[in-house]
């Protein structure tokens, strides 16, 4: 969002301000003053314009005006009622040269999981993409989909819902009868040389206000758990999360252990190079995960994870 549009949210939120001496303090002219307020209006802001001067009376509950304002953390979002693939659309403005771009919809129409499977995106849910350009080897770019993971899995717990996340990015809630459904997943593509990321996209979806109905078999949705979220906020705290993580890598684990509920169980990993079954027992940085086997230890970077009843 334009700076000055910032601004003019931030000095009406707090009571009236007349025109003029909104002009005055944001020195634009009072015309401009205007254009801002009839733009963040069509945005969905509502906004009194009494005698007093103009209020803001509510913030939409979703948009990528609404998401901008009072984010804690330095992403410029771009908003699409309806979009194929928002990680298509990041990987445009990857083309582009740009970064920290987060794309957002309400409803993708060709959303896509781990190796070209489909991704159930209806509307209502938070189907976001985070376009980022980190200076650091593509050997650690998976710490980077554990910050979403845990970014995710914590915005959930505090909506209510309670969240763990199965290595190495899939969240999940547990219903009743101790089965697993999945509620966010992650799909993590970039673009790089041998020693250094050029641009890399972390694709989120999160099912928040839909019904699970209107997705897969082992899906669940925020509405379903404990009914439905504001996506404003709730979007705001996954992006605060990861900003605060990305910042730190270092801090990825240890937060991603405390969410995880893989360690300790045993696993069924199918791996690029086969199958991998035994306990896990721990994940090292930047989320490889460590199974003790019947043949000795095996440290595995990728793979589709089951949980299997222990024996
Ligand atoms: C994933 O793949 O879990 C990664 C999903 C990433 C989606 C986001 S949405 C924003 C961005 N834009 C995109 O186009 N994609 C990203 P994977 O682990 O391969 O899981 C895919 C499997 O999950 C499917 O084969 C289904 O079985 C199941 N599934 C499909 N839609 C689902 C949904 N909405 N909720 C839960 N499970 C789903």
């Amino acid at each position: 969002m334009q700076d000055t549009r910032h601004r003019v949210l931030d000095a009406i939120a707090d009571g009236p301000v007349a025109g003029p001496a909104l002009a005055d303090r944001l020195d634009v002219s009072r015309a401009a003053v205007w254009k801002h307020i009839e733009a963040l209006r069509e945005a969905g802001f509502a906004i009194d314009g009494g005698d007093d001067g103009y209020e803001l009376v509510s913030t939409p509950e979703f948009g990528g005006e609404s998401v901008e304002f009072g984010l804690d953390a330095p992403f410029e979002v771009e908003y699409h009622d309806t979009i194929p693939s928002t990680n298509d659309r990041a990987r445009e403005l990857a083309a582009d040269g740009r970064e920290d771009v987060v794309v957002l919809a309400d409803e993708q129409t060709g959303g896509r999981g781990r190796l070209d499977r489909e991704w159930a995106s209806p509307s209502g849910g938070i189907w976001l993409s985070i376009l980022l350009r980190p200076t650091v080897p593509p050997a650690d770019a998976p710490a980077f989909t554990l910050a979403a993971a845990v970014a995710t899995a914590r915005a959930a717990r505090e909506a209510g819902v309670d969240a763990t996340i199965k290595w190495p990015n899939d969240v999940l809630v547990a219903d009743g009868d101790g089965r697993q459904r999945k509620l966010t997943g992650i799909l993590t593509e970039m673009e790089g040389e041998a020693d250094r990321v050029s641009w890399l996209v972390v694709g989120t979806g999160i099912n928040a206000n839909v019904d699970a109905a209107e997705l897969v078999d082992g899906a669940t949705s925020i509405r379903e758990e404990n009914g439905d979220v504001n996506r404003r906020v709730f979007t705001q705290r996954v992006l605060e999360v990861f900003h605060e993580l990305r910042s730190d890598l270092n801090a990825v684990v240890p937060a991603w252990r405390d969410l995880a509920d893989t360690l300790g169980r045993r696993v069924r990993v199918d791996t690029p190079g086969g199958e991998v079954v035994g306990e896990a027992v721990g994940v090292e940085f930047p989320g490889t995960l460590v199974v003790e086997t019947d043949d000795g230890t095996v440290r595995v970077s990728a793979g589709d994870c089951e949980h299997l009843r222990a024996v």
